[in-house]
């Protein structure tokens, strides 16, 4: 299986990492990870296309600013371990020094790891406190015997069937020769060890590769090029290399990027020169899960019980009211008194909306995105078409009924239909266009004929049962693979006999069913803004 067939964690279930890091050794080729300090890291890991992510030492001891020399504690590593598997789909492996102590420690540490959903640990054959590989001098060796036993004791205290454990090879960083090595490793692997590790400082990948081809053993070979590294992964697997850790190159190109940043700044005094090299916060949010999080508000999260929200869905005749339109269209909506308010239209414009906005991009009719909205308790939902522009006046007028549907009726359009608007025939007009009570008292009687006594003015307000029948004519026309907007939902509901109570204005609200009257639309609003 190669990494790109293995599902995201929150697709593939229970899949272990030990057993994807055995699929992954059982496939051609070299297996590739890289080394990472914090789930952030990892997840950079991932999405560059590694096949795993090395919970490095060196990197966990740096980024805590303090030496590789077993400094910090077993629980610290642990810590910083799962982790890194708690925000990845792909295996973890960790840097588990020289094993934190004797085979006693060994066998608590190993319960613990491969309880954290680790997939396999590195041990090496050092004396404990342990020494990083790189920093020249004292590189004190474990006797063999010794070793054998931490990793008798690993393979005794693991408890599922995959979990592995590396033992690593530091002969070669103590200086005691190629001989020492191979013995160590044959050793190692007659111990129980499910691979193990030649770890060298050498600059030239030769001693490496010549421990690979004296490797007569089936047990699989690990090696960490970072100083020798010319050598391609493809040719260290060729020359029989099962693994290759790039062990700390996330720390290093940090460390680089963030000083040349921090000094850029200053010299400067302005972050512009810096802005192009530096992720967007767009990126960071991305990296954080916020999308996700989104999918689940949606999902999850219903709005406080009895207050009002509000959804602006998709209308018709436009491809989008625009983000300026957008954004008025909820602020007249929160001015109204509502504080949740979605927008469900297509398109870009939704991401420039203010950042409390539940972006929804898969919504192309009403339909969808009534359908798409979460129950919303016992408070009233108000749904505003995006082809029109309601001031929050109308609006708040819309929500201050009790009916199970209300409907926002202009009444000064006159009699007969326009084209594009939904013509209604209300039950409070007694005779030749004359009302008595009108506002809030009148209902819909249902749809106009040839006279009607004012127009829908692209929103409605439902209460929790006028939801259910909202949703059921937006199922109705998914079942018969139709679209809908708000204006033809209503029109539905009228047609089953539904009267919704009809608010009457005779201002407050623009229709926006072209692009010209976007436009103009826009002009207003601004005009309007700079007036203020
Ligand atoms: C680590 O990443 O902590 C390692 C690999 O053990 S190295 O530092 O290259 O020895
Ligand atoms: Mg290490």
């Amino acid at each position: 299986m190669s990494s790109a067939e293995i599902p995201a964690r929150q697709e593939r279930g229970a899949v272990p990492g030990a057993r994807q890091l055995r699929e992954l050794f059982a496939r051609d080729g070299a297996v590739r990870i890289v080394g990472a300090h914090n789930p952030l890291g990892a997840r950079l890991a991932e999405r560059a296309g590694f096949d795993g992510v090395w919970s490095s030492g060196l990197e966990v001891s740096a980024s805590q600013g303090v030496p590789d020399t077993d400094i910090l504690t077993m629980s610290e590593l642990l810590g910083v371990a799962s982790s890194l598997v708690s925000a990845v789909g792909i295996p973890v492996v960790a840097d588990c020094d020289a094993g934190y102590g004797n085979a006693h420690n060994v066998m608590n540490m190993i319960r613990r790891y491969e309880a954290a959903g680790i997939a396999a640990v590195s041990i090496e054959d050092k004396r404990f406190p342990k020494v990083n590989s790189f920093i020249p001098g004292r590189q004190e060796l474990a006797p063999i015997a010794e070793f054998c036993g931490k990793l008798a004791a690993a393979k005794a205290a693991q408890r599922t069937r995959d979990f592995m454990v590396i033992a690593r090879i530091e002969a070669l960083i103590a200086g005691w020769g190629p001989a020492e090595a191979l013995r160590r490793g044959e050793a190692y692997a007659e111990a129980g060890a499910d691979a193990v590790l030649i770890h060298s400082k050498d600059e030239n990948p030769e001693e490496v590769l010549r421990f690979l081809s004296s490797w007569t053993l089936r047990t699989p070979v690990v090696v960490v090029p970072t100083t020798y590294h010319t050598v391609t992964a493809t040719e260290l697997a060729e020359a029989g290399a099962k693994m290759v850790i790039y062990a700390n190159h996330g720390l290093r190109a940090g460390i680089t990027a963030v000083s040349e940043t921090f000094a850029s700044i200053l010299r400067e005094d302005r972050t512009t020169a810096v802005e192009a090299r530096i992720a967007p916060l767009a990126t960071v949010f991305d990296l954080q899960g916020v999308p996700e999080q989104k999918r689940f508000e949606a999902q999850f999260i219903t709005p406080h019980e009895g207050r009002p929200r509000a959804l602006v869905v998709p209308g018709g005749a436009v491809a989008g009211a625009g983000p300026r339109l957008l954004e008025e269209q909820t602020s007249a909506l929160r001015r109204a008194g509502i504080e949740s308010v979605a927008v469900a239209t297509a398109g870009a414009a939704v991401a420039e909306c203010p950042q409390d906005v539940t972006p929804g991009a898969s919504h192309t009719d009403a339909a969808g995105a009534v359908l798409e909205l979460p129950g919303g308790g016992a408070g009233r939902t108000v749904l505003v078409s995006a082809d029109s522009f309601v001031e929050a006046e109308p609006l708040r007028r819309l929500i201050a009924t009790d009916a199970d549907i209300a409907v926002l009726v202009d009444v000064t359009a006159g009699t007969g239909e326009r084209p594009g608007a939904l013509g209604l025939r209300l039950t409070s007009v007694a005779r030749d266009g004359r009302r008595i009570g009108g506002s809030e008292g009148g209902e819909v009687a249902g749809r106009a004929g040839d006279r009607a006594d004012g127009e829908f003015a692209g929103a409605a307000a439902f209460s929790a049962a006028g939801m259910a029948l909202l949703r059921r004519a937006a199922e109705k026309r998914r079942a018969n693979s139709e679209q809908a907007d708000l204006a033809q939902l209503l029109d539905d509901l009228l047609a089953d006999g539904h009267q919704p109570r009809a608010v009457e204005i005779a201002s407050g609200w623009l229709e926006l069913r072209t692009e010209d009257d976007v436009h103009r639309a826009t002009q207003m609003l601004a005009a309007r803004e700079a007036a203020r």
